[in-house]
């Protein structure tokens, strides 16, 4: 019977990665693949991460740009945060606006000194790139055709084609960090899983702009035309999106109609313009919510967008797969050291009750500052009154505070966990409390 944690005893030369086993694979190069195999590397555990795109496609990727507290708090203490402390910059409040008027929420005030970072995620990617290959770690890019096998039984592994050779690599587990589109959780049986989703009925035109910054922070807009972001890359590059439609074809946007279609849903005054830039990447998202339960099946563990998609309205998406993947390589570690399989049991529950959270979160954020076609006009009422209680209320804007800077990892942040974990105890409660949150 093979023993996990015996790597190194059957190594073989000649193949896209230089052994036959490891102790975990990981599929996906994105910000969960690459977080979790630094975590296990840092405590002693060999991976392998598989990614289909190369390096360069991988680190140009343009995604997500808010960092919460607590994936700062993990990357600087992990060792890969210097960049980012160096080059992020630190937002301590956002603003919502609507009917032409802004209201700070003061973010770390609020939540005892925490905050956000916005730092690309493409920057927190090369970061970690940079410490996986610095350490000697194996990322391989460019594989094909990758499958996960055998994951219900004992022996699981994948299989992958490098070039025009088809390899395999068994292993003790597989990570499945392979992005809503990847192909982990489609592996798993129809009946072993249930799915959850809601396609909203708008998409975010996002641009990326030449141009010194508009604002100090992040301004959440809600105006009868649509939502409107306007977030920040650098001192020089500026992220703006809108709402808009998700089957719109970002050619019917000449630039002088997203400058109008902005300065219209922004302005404080009448007399209101932004001043005007390059504008240099132009792109249209689908806005979805999606969870997969459960985000385990045997030997494999789904992370990241791979189980779960939030509408980026809540900047929850990265923050989440890193959430995840410290909750798998803690779990992961334990198994290692003690044997003990009980934080492995545990991960789905632990995960998802951050995950519904999230998505809780991300939808009360969606739901409030989004234009809905099909909204009678009582239903705008209630959202401009929704809007007007968050402005007047310092409770409503605590709640949203501490969610959009995070919770604290290991804090389950509802019953769910709890109550799925104390099922498990005897039926005399004994120990009932030995696993707490
Ligand atoms: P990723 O980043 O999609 O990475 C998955 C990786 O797996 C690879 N892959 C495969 N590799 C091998 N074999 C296969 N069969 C494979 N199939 C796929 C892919 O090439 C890819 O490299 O998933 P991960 O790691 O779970 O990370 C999730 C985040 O990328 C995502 O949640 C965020 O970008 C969401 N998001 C935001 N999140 C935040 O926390 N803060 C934000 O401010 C924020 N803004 C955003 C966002 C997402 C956006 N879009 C584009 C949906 C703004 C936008 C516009
Ligand atoms: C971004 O800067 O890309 C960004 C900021 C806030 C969000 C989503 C995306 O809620």
């Amino acid at each position: 019977m093979h023993v996990p944690g015996d790597a190194s005893s059957m190594s073989f030369a000649s193949h896209g990665t230089s052994r036959k086993r490891t102790q975990v694979a990981i599929v996906g190069a994105g910000p969960a693949g690459l977080m979790l195999s630094h975590l296990l590397a840092l405590a002693g555990i060999e991976s392998v991460v598989f990614e289909s795109r190369s390096r360069a496609e991988v680190e140009a990727t343009l995604r997500a740009g808010v960092l919460e507290q607590t994936t700062v708090d993990l990357l600087v203490e992990t060792g890969v945060g210097e960049r980012m402390l160096r080059q992020g910059s630190i937002h301590q409040g956002i603003e919502i606006r609507f009917d032409g008027r802004g209201h700070r929420i003061a973010l770390s005030e609020l939540t005892g000194g925490r905050a956000i970072t916005l730092y690309a995620q493409h920057e927190v990617i090369r970061d970690l790139v940079a410490a996986r290959l610095g350490a000697g770690g194996e990322i391989l890019f460019d594989v094909g055709d990758l499958t996960v096998h055998e994951f219900d039984a004992s022996r699981p592994f994948v299989r992958y084609r490098v070039e025009d050779r088809i390899e395999t690599l068994a292993c003790d587990y597989i990570a499945g960090c392979d992005g809503f589109h990847g192909a982990c959780r489609r592996s798993v049986p129809d009946a072993a899983r249930t799915e959850y989703e809601h396609v909203h009925p708008f998409g975010w035109f996002g641009i990326l702009v030449e141009a010194p910054p508009y604002a100090r922070e992040l301004i959440y807009a809600r105006h009868e035309r649509g939502f409107s972001l306007v977030s920040t890359r650098s001192p020089d590059v500026q992220r703006l999106y809108l709402q808009c439609d998700p089957g719109d074809d970002v050619d019917n946007w000449p630039d002088a109609r997203i400058w109008s279609e902005l300065d219209t849903r922004l302005r404080t005054r009448a007399d209101e313009r932004l001043h005007r830039g390059r504008i240099f990447q132009k792109g249209i998202v689908q806005m979805r919510s999606f969870v997969v339960e459960p985000m385990r099946f045997g030997s494999l563990f789904l992370a990241g967008d791979a189980a779960h998609i939030v509408p980026p309205t809540g900047a929850k998406g990265l923050n989440l797969a890193v959430a995840d993947v410290k909750v798998l390589a803690d779990a992961l570690i334990e198994r290692y050291t003690s044997g003990s399989e009980d934080d492995l049991e545990h991960y789905s529950d632990v995960a998802l009750a951050r995950v519904w959270a999230a998505q809780q979160f991300s939808w009360w954020m969606t739901a409030m500052l989004h234009r809905f076609d099909d909204h009678d006009p009582w239903q705008q009422r209630m959202q401009r009154a929704e809007l007007q209680r968050v402005a007047d209320s310092r409770a409503l804007q605590t709640a949203l505070a501490e969610s959009y800077v995070g919770r604290p990892l290991g804090n389950i942040d509802s019953g769910v966990a709890r109550r799925a974990i104390l099922v498990r105890q005897p039926a005399d409660g004994a120990g009932s409390e030995a696993r707490p949150a």
